[in-house]
């Protein structure tokens, strides 16, 4: 890939809303990106590889668990710090971005609001500093955007559970040394169980032939009568609420994370329309292409306003679970629009890996469908202003 001349769009001088603490953060995150993403990660992408040597740095800048507080190996960071992380990983790749989520928001959340002392120490400390990577089972092959109805399940045999079932489309699950799944218990309460690689009859099989987050390792987890001791279930809060409540917080993150695709693109065909001469002009001097341009820096500066928003009421515990779908659902959705606008701005090049833009479109298909998907998230909304679930 070309070297990385990526400069931030700030139309609305947003900068001025932020401490200095969430600069310093998003500095060095930009800084540790440029030196160490961006050289490598179209190579990886292209051949469909997991980049595991990038896991002591994001460790080390404070990527896994940067809102978990510092006794516990995390950051101790806020909830801006947090999002302004993720928007520059994500600057990078999606799927890197993908890593942080999973291991800060669905693997050390959970142990650390739902799990008990001994369980937070045992786990937390190793996850933090990369020792330890993990996933996240939620979703089975016939419940996806209704997990609710998932079949894996345990069975309280006096000393320890036994484990029955198989998770799919699981990130991070070929590489990680633990697991935090959701299972119902024999009336159908659901949990979480922590599930350690090395486990009886668990295996992590990989998933091939994705045309999306390639520089992210996917797979399934399953589970064929594993012995999970008892002291591995998660005991503070059951419900299909509790995997939601670990989605609000990821969704968070993604809402941020796309913001940061969206403005590389973006910065990716400013630049090259300045650069780039046909009929004799730049083609940044052509009416259409600046429509392009002007419309781009537009949802990137409403979805940078939006995100900043956010992130006060959730420092203040006053996001609402809608809250974050909306942003969720709007920041990918306009980061996939700007991406494919971008790519045509680039004409042959946009399909090229010299330039970051198609795989940023593509990584962002699976960002629109994860974590709840672009209608899913309408429904919440919808639910939320008319009262009425039209899930179902
Ligand atoms: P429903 O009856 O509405 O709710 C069940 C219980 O959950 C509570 N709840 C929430 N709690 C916390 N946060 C939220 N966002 C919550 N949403 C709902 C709710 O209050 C209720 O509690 P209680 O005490 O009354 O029981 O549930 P439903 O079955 O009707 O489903 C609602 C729906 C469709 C919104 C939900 O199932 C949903 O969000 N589906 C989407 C599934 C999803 O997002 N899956 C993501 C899997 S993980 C993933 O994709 C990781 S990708 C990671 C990466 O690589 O970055
Ligand atoms: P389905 O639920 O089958 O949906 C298919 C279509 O139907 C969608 O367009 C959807 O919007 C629509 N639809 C569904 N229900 C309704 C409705 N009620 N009304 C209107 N339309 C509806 N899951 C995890 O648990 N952990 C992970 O780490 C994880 N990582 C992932 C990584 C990748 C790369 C991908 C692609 C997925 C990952 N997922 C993970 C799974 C992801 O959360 C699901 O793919 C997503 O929730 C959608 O589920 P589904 O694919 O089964 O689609």
């Amino acid at each position: 890939m070309a070297s990385d001349l990526f400069q931030s769009p700030d139309y609305y001088q947003l900068d001025d809303l932020l401490s200095e603490e969430h600069l310093l953060v998003r500095d060095a995150t930009r800084a540790w990106v440029k030196k160490d993403v961006t050289p490598i990660i179209e190579d990886y992408a292209q051949r469909a590889a997991f980049p595991e040597q990038l896991i002591p740095g994001l460790a080390e800048i404070g990527a896994f668990g940067p809102y978990i507080p510092v006794e516990y190996g995390g950051a101790g960071l806020d909830q801006i710090s947090y999002g302004l992380m993720m928007q520059e990983i994500e600057r990078g790749d999606s799927g890197v971005r993908s890593t942080c989520s999973v291991q800060s928001s669905l693997v050390m959340y959970p142990i650390y609001a739902y799990g008990n002392e001994a369980q937070r120490k045992k786990y937390l400390p190793k996850l933090a500093s990369g020792e330890f990577l993990g996933s996240f089972g939620l979703t089975e092959p016939n419940f996806g955007s209704n997990p609710g109805g998932m079949i894996t399940n345990f069975k309280d045999m006096g000393d320890h559970y036994l484990l029955n079932g198989a998770k799919m489309w699981i990130s991070n699950a070929p590489f990680c040394d633990v697991a935090v799944v959701w299972a119902k218990d024999e009336n159908d309460r659901i949990h979480g169980l922590v599930v350690e690689r090395g486990m009886e009859g668990f295996t992590t099989p990989e998933t091939h032939n994705k045309w999306s987050l390639r520089a992210s390792a996917t797979g399934e987890l399953v589970f064929d009568n594993v012995k999970v001791p008892k002291e591995n279930l998660l005991p503070n809060k059951s419900g299909l609420g509790a995997p939601l409540g670990c989605l609000d917080s990821a969704r968070f993150g993604i809402a941020w994370g796309a913001v940061g695709a969206a403005m590389d693109c973006y910065d990716t065909a400013l630049r090259y329309s300045k650069e780039r001469i046909q009929f004799g002009k730049p083609i940044g001097a052509f009416q259409l292409q600046q429509k392009k341009l002007a419309e781009m820096i537009t949802e990137i500066t409403k979805a940078q306003l939006m995100v900043w928003r956010l992130g006060v009421l959730k420092n203040e515990k006053k996001a609402t679970s809608a809250q974050i779908s909306m942003a969720k659902r709007n920041s990918v959705d306009m980061a996939l629009k700007i991406a494919r606008e971008a790519r045509q701005m680039l004409g042959g090049m946009g399909i090229s890996g010299e330039y970051p833009i198609m795989r940023h479109m593509m990584n962002l298909e699976s960002v629109i469908t994860y974590e709840g998907t672009h209608d899913i998230h309408l429904l919440i909304t919808g639910m939320d202003v008319t009262g009425h679930a039209a899930f179902k």
